[in-house]
């Protein structure tokens, strides 16, 4: 009898002192000796959603012309290229988007997950009018005939100083210069209704519209 009351309370001490949920959690970074990079779980799952938290990494860097370079909010920890070696970080990660890249090769060699629920991306689309009588606005380089309601970013291509991009629709007006070529990105907010845009020197010819939903 004394010996299993010594055993439960025993129990909740240890409950008390490490509760799970602040226990760092292993994941595992690998970069080389190929042009391959990873962050794996200890199930050796890709990582792509975490929970907020403790983490410990356990970083791999098996070449001598990579490294592993991981950032977001509250971290930024990378790996020497020019050296082989395996670190151990520790990391709280809290609710956002991160990166892991191999700097020399970034645009190849990358990956992304999320912590926690962030808002979702807006979605990119591009608008390009000019240098002819031509004006478009595409997404993934297909046509936008309909969109959902949200947030986009709209990379507006003026290729003419014929022309300009006017877009209108509810809640929006946004237009650039005639007169001048320009590249700029503009942050908006598509409500439902329908939206047009035009070059307003020749709008009856160069012009387009979509719907959204
Ligand atoms: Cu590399």
């Amino acid at each position: 009898m004394r010996h299993r009351l010594l055993t439960a309370a025993v129990c909740v001490f240890a409950s008390l002192a490490s509760p799970a949920a602040a226990q760092a959690e292993d994941l595992f970074a690998t970069v080389g000796p190929g042009f391959t990079i990873s962050l794996r779980n200890a199930q050796g799952q890709t990582v792509t959603q975490l929970d907020p938290g403790p983490y410990r990494i356990v970083v791999r860097d098996l070449s001598d012309f990579h490294n592993f370079h991981l950032s977001g909010p509250g971290v930024d920890l990378a790996t020497d290229v020019g050296t082989v070696e395996t670190v151990t970080w520790e990391v709280t990660f809290v609710e956002g988007r991160y990166t892991f890249l191999c700097d020399p090769h970034a645009t190849q060699m990358r990956g992304a997950f999320t912590v926690g629920n962030p808002p979702s991306l807006p979605v990119r689309l591009v608008a390009t009018v000019g240098p002819r009588n031509t004006i478009t606005l595409t997404r993934n380089g297909a046509r936008v005939r309909t969109l959902g309601a949200g947030a986009y970013v709209i990379v507006v291509r003026d290729r003419s100083r014929r022309h300009n991009f006017h877009l209108t629709g509810p809640g929006v007006n946004r237009r650039t210069a005639v007169g001048r070529t320009d590249t700029v990105a503009w942050n908006v907010t598509l409500g439902a209704g329908t939206f047009r845009y035009v070059s307003d020197p020749q709008a009856k010819r160069v012009r387009g519209s979509f719907v959204v939903r």
